[in-house]
């Protein structure tokens, strides 16, 4: 393993040092601290999870464990595709669901006949598990494994039975695929499933059920370098939500023993960590790259955009945790097209963002208390964490100033403890000198931990200074670097309200934005963008970013703008009807009739219709198949169109309709077959006008 032979060079090291000249001697640790093995997992920052099992192909995120194991059978299972594309995003595995809540096993295992024995695919030959250990080993990349502690499918889930049961897969897990870096146990348990036919809700006390301490046990006889995730770890806790983030006060200490997996005040009580607590735990931000955390065709288009991926980036990594992201592996058995090219984007931005250090020098540095040989400030520059800076034992603040002479430009600022001697920093202020010799503070936080990134704005100064206010001890930092992060420069981003107002987005603080609404090339002949303006009539709206510092552009965008809905009213309205005409696919309006019936305040020759339906996870009352009916007066009405939104409960995407050129002022849409029996639901009702 590479950390261990990191620490091993870097033991020779000291010991060469230490013959040549006496060192002082470090500070005492500030408990509690990392085991190596947390230690060595802490550097591994980015990983992936895979959400690939039943539920993959019965379209579902949780299965009841009911389902039939034949219907699990990937088309084109090709794991060394996953492998090729983590390893090219620097991720440093991958944790599978080997088990998730319904039971199925990923793996031949003897505990059920609930498994890939029973497969269609590879007519019961199959092994998921070892295909994929094998396929990451190949690419030199970790494997772990998600093993759900609940299980709807078995009879026994509920009894003691089922914990010996649960045992043996863990134990098939750990012995057969080689070395496992992570075992990933779930919160989620206990409630209502098939359990062997029983059909009904098994609650468990989820404090004592799964005599947790003897299954520790276990995992670190066959697995001693793993580590053990969990809400309670004991070596790795959740961070408390599914959104990726961790928060501005992110401790890896926390009161153990005073929580267990899926305790219901986990995620407001201790997610962030304790600053007293009792235990080393550092935090893991899971999320997913889609809404669900298993694949469903019909999120496709909802992949997370760039800005939300360097958000979750920052937001983890940055602030003491490691990031888990998840690939809804698809039906072939492949991460899709769309996941790879996001994360791609991710991985090509955040390359950009750290590629060139602003080079600091040793002669730049003074601390206002350094311990002494060995421990001076230089030793911040290089990225090792057994080399560090400690300020004098006692000494709770103490500050660290760069100074660069000429100024020099930086937007991020990067910030390590060494955690191997405890977490220590409470607070801290980062402040910058631009010319004058007074101090502007420019940034302030809590805790740094492990890695610490604070975005800033761009910034220019001769002198910056890190002045650590409150530490549990005296403070020790291992690496210090500032970068100068390029603009994010992505086209904006377009939002029209029902007045017709259209409003521009820019990605980042400082670019410019131009469009035109004629279709022009908006580089060449934009307008520059200076706040909303109105468009009430059909137009192509073209906009471009543009970063004035590197004179660059992004790439354009070309949005259709429809007639404005500022004069429609809804009639006979059921619910907030404003839902229906604001421009905004996110808000939805419900008919309890499958209908809505639109006054467009002025006639118009009408070629065609748009219907959006909703964006909600979970969705409902879509429309499958319609009718589309105009009046000239409110009477008389004609149908003009009507036929089925062919793939909308996989792809629920904006659906255009085009017919003959008719004049009109009033529209209706009737929902003729929806794909639930809940109120038809509508995100945006739009018409086309010749
Ligand atoms: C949750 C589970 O219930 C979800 O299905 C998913 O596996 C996620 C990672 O953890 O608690």
């Amino acid at each position: 393993m590479k950390a261990n032979k990191d620490y091993f060079l870097a033991f020779i090291f000291s010991l060469l040092v230490s013959c040549a000249a006496p060192q002082d001697s470090p500070p005492e640790p500030v408990d509690p601290v990392p085991h190596a093995r947390q230690l060595d997992w802490q550097q591994l920052e980015f990983y992936a999870f895979a959400h690939f099992n039943m539920n993959t192909f019965t379209n579902r995120e949780w299965g009841m464990g009911n389902e039939d194991p034949a219907l699990f059978n990937p088309t084109d299972f090709d794991p060394a595709q996953w492998a090729r594309v983590c390893k090219a995003a620097g991720m440093k595995g991958i944790i599978i669901t080997a088990k998730h809540h319904d039971g199925f096993c990923l793996w031949p295992t003897s505990t059920t006949e609930h498994s890939v024995k029973n497969a269609s695919w590879k007519e019961g030959k199959g092994d998921i598990i070892k295909e994929v250990a094998e396929a990451f080993r190949k690419e030199g990349l970790k494997f772990g494994v998600y093993l759900s502690p609940w299980d709807r499918n078995h009879p026994d889930y509920g009894k003691p039975e089922y914990i010996e049961v649960f045992r043996q897969q863990l134990r098939e897990l750990l012995t057969n695929y080689g070395e496992i870096f992570e075992v990933w146990f779930d919160g989620a348990n206990g409630g209502t499933g098939y359990y062997g036919g029983a059909n009904e809700e098994r609650r468990v006390d989820k404090k004592t059920y799964y005599d947790w301490q003897n299954t520790y046990a276990i995992i670190r006889e066959l697995q001693p370098n793993a580590v053990i995730f969990g809400d309670a770890g004991p070596d790795v806790r959740w961070v408390g939500n599914e959104h990726g983030y961790a928060y501005e006060t992110t401790w890896s200490n926390l009161m153990r023993d005073s929580i267990y997996g899926g305790m219901p005040e986990y995620a407001e009580k201790y997610a962030s960590g304790q600053e007293n607590g009792t235990h080393w735990v550092p935090a893991e931000a899971d999320v997913s790259i889609r809404p669900g955390w298993y694949y469903h065709e019909y999120e496709d288009h909802k992949v997370k955009s760039l800005p939300q991926l360097l958000d979750i980036y920052y937001n983890s990594i940055g602030r003491n945790s490691s990031l888990l992201l998840n690939f809804p592996i698809d039906k072939r058995g492949k991460i899709h097209e769309n996941d790879i090219d996001q994360l791609m984007k991710l991985v090509d931005k955040v390359k950009a963002d750290f590629e060139s250090p602003i080079s600091i020098e040793e002669d730049n540095l003074s601390a206002s208390s350094s311990r002494g040989k060995g421990f001076e400030v230089m030793q911040i520059l290089d990225e090792r964490l057994d080399r560090y800076w400690a300020a004098e034992e006692g000494k709770s603040n103490a500050s660290i100033t760069i100074d660069f002479g000429d100024p020099v430009a930086f937007n991020r600022f990067l910030v390590q403890e060494n955690i191997a001697l405890g977490q220590r920093v409470k607070s801290f202020d980062l402040e910058v000198q631009q010319g004058s010799d007074s101090w502007e503070k420019i940034a302030s936080g809590t805790t740094i931990g492990f890695k610490r990134i604070l975005r800033l704005p761009d910034t220019r100064a001769t002198r910056i200074r890190l002045t650590i206010h409150e530490a549990k001890g005296s403070p020790t930092i291992s690496h210090l670097a500032l970068y100068q992060a390029p603009s994010l420069l992505l086209p904006p981003q377009i939002s029209r309200e029902k007045s017709g107002m259209v409003s521009l987005q820019s990605s980042e603080e400082g670019l410019e934005m131009y469009y035109t609404l004629d279709g022009a090339d908006p580089a060449r002949q934009g307008i520059l963008y200076s706040g909303k303006f109105e468009v009430l009539e059909p137009a192509t709206l073209r906009a471009i970013s543009r970063d004035p510092k590197v004179e660059a552009f992004s790439e354009p965008v070309e949005v259709e703008l429809q007639l404005a809905k500022k004069n429609w009213k809804v009639m006979d309205p059921e619910e907030d009807a404003n839902h229906l005409i604001d421009d905004n696919a996110n808000t939805n309006y419900f008919s309890k009739k499958d209908k809505v019936t639109i006054d467009l305040g002025a006639t118009y020759t009408l070629n065609g219709f748009t219907y959006f339906p909703m964006q909600n996870r979970y969705l409902s009352g879509l429309i499958r198949s319609y009718s589309f009916l105009v009046s000239k007066d409110g009477d008389q009405w004609e149908e003009v169109s009507t036929g089925e939104f062919g793939n909308i409960a996989n792809s629920p995407i904006e659906q255009r309709v085009n017919f003959s050129t008719i004049e009109a002022r009033y529209i209706q849409l009737k929902a003729l077959d929806k794909l639930d029996d809940q109120p038809a639901s509508f995100a945006e009702i739009g018409v086309l006008i010749d």
